[in-house]
């Protein structure tokens, strides 16, 4: 049996989903144009006014916003309340530079929280289950945002955090958690451990999981089904628009509903900028019409993706997208932290490195690795061990401080990585997804 957490929302019509976005949007316009002097420029810059957003059909009308206004605006330059009102931030990793800093409402997280609920009693959820939420907790939106909708559900919730596998599986057990909340990658490892253990499927209470916040394939599902015993559900989201719970999969496990009483989804031609017709693979661009804190209109998320409004078996009607298909950008998500090449490269060269390196990732037994190679200079090139692992630890512990993520160095001798005669090839991805 489907179950809902708002039926009436997620399961209204079509009709009535257009006139909440028409007159969510319109008041949307007005907060912002009133209280973001940063976005309100851009709109003057287009000769737009409020009054010339009408209704949802007008979006297209607005200017875009990117993550390089979020840089420029960082820290307060898009926050429309004022702080006196705003309860939380919440935060992607990487260093001030890249770091997206978002604002919360008391409102703004009921909202949140509701959208992660939905996510939950969409995999089966209700108040009778144990939900253990394996998510890092802390300023990534996974823990903070599914634990805040178990409670909604009214689950017995566990907020483990991320780490420490075996205590995991130990309150999974003594326990009988019957939903992990936790990355793709580390269900996996979870799974694997358990499987070390000598524990087979029928012996872990698990009967659900909510994966997100990095891509996974249909392979990696079955292969997490299979060895937990569980069906496993996709999430999507972002820190910009709140965290997890943007978009969640349903009992179809064929693509996710979009939240659209809270977001507006469009998705665009990465080069021009045009709208696509529904169906058309592009960039998704999202507009958050309920957030008070951090309202973000026609917000490029760089995620290449696909919508469907077909009907979907569970009774939903709000639009699916497809799991995001790639990137327009070049981040990499590793052990579900946003890493930029970039932020690499500002490491090495403070350290007096030249920008002669290889970021190599892989996934290896479901755990993502990161590799540096790094070119010594003729000045720095030594035989001496001692003094190469020295320097190795040295970027080891800047990339970690930059990252916030363990990457392994490997020093290298001059003019020893291959050179490019177009663009270097600065990244080699060999993870299957
Ligand atoms: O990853 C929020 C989240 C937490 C989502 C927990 C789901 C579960 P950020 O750290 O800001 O937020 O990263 C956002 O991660 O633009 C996508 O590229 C990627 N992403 C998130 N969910 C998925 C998914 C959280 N289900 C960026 N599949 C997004 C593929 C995903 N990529």
């Amino acid at each position: 049996m489907e179950r809902y957490y708002q039926p009436e929302i997620e399961c209204a019509s079509r009709e009535q989903i257009k006139a909440w976005q028409d007159e969510r949007l319109v008041k949307q316009v007005r907060h912002v144009w009133d209280n973001v002097p940063y976005y309100r420029k851009k709109m003057e810059e287009k000769g737009l006014t409020p009054d010339d957003i009408r209704s949802s059909d007008d979006l297209h009308k607005l200017p875009f916003l990117t993550k390089a206004d979020l840089r420029d605006a960082y820290p307060y330059g898009l926050v429309a309340k004022p702080l006196k009102e705003c309860v939380r931030i919440q935060s992607t990793s990487g260093t001030t530079g890249k770091r997206v800093v978002a604002f919360y409402t008391q409102h703004d997280i009921d909202l949140w929280e509701d959208c992660c609920a939905r996510a939950i009693m969409a995999a089966g959820g209700t108040d009778e289950d144990v939900c253990q939420v394996s998510y890092g907790y802390g300023l990534f939106t996974g823990g903070p945002g599914l634990n805040g909708g178990s409670h909604k559900v009214g689950c017995l919730t566990i907020p483990t955090s991320s780490g420490n596998t075996e205590r995991q599986i130990m309150f999974i057990r003594d326990l009988s958690a019957t939903i992990l909340c936790c990355t793709p990658s580390y269900a996996a490892y979870i799974g694997e451990t358990m499987k070390e253990m000598g524990l087979t499927p029928d012996q872990i209470p698990l009967k659900a999981g909510i994966f997100g916040a990095e891509a996974w394939s249909e392979e990696m599902r079955q292969d997490i089904q299979n060895t937990l015993g569980i069906k496993a559900y996709d999430i999507y989201g972002l820190t910009e628009l709140s965290g997890p719970g943007v978009s969640f999969e349903c009992s179809a496990q064929t693509g996710m509903h979009i939240n659209e009483d809270h977001f507006i989804a469009e998705i665009i031609d990465p080069d021009t900028g045009e709208v696509l017709p529904e169906g058309s693979k592009g960039e998704l661009v999202f507009t958050s019409i309920t957030k008070e804190a951090f309202p973000l209109l026609r917000y490029r998320t760089r995620d290449i993706c696909m919508l469907t409004r077909e009907k979907c078996s569970c009774g939903r009607t709000h639009v699916k997208m497809c799991k995001p298909m790639g990137r327009s950008d070049d981040m990499l998500i590793i052990r579900g932290v946003n890493v930029f090449p970039s932020q690499i490269e500002t490491v090495l060269l403070n350290h007096g490195y030249p920008a002669n390196y290889q970021i190599i990732v892989d996934r290896v037994k479901n755990t993502d690795s990161l590799d540096v190679q790094v070119e010594m200079t003729p000045e720095m090139f030594t035989d001496n061990m001692g003094e190469i692992n020295r320097r190795q630890k040295e970027l080891v512990d800047g990339l970690r401080s930059m990252l916030g993520l363990a990457a392994k160095v490997t020093l290298v001798a001059p003019k020893s990585i291959v050179r490019s005669e177009g663009k270097a090839v600065r990244v080699i991805d060999k993870r299957k997804i």
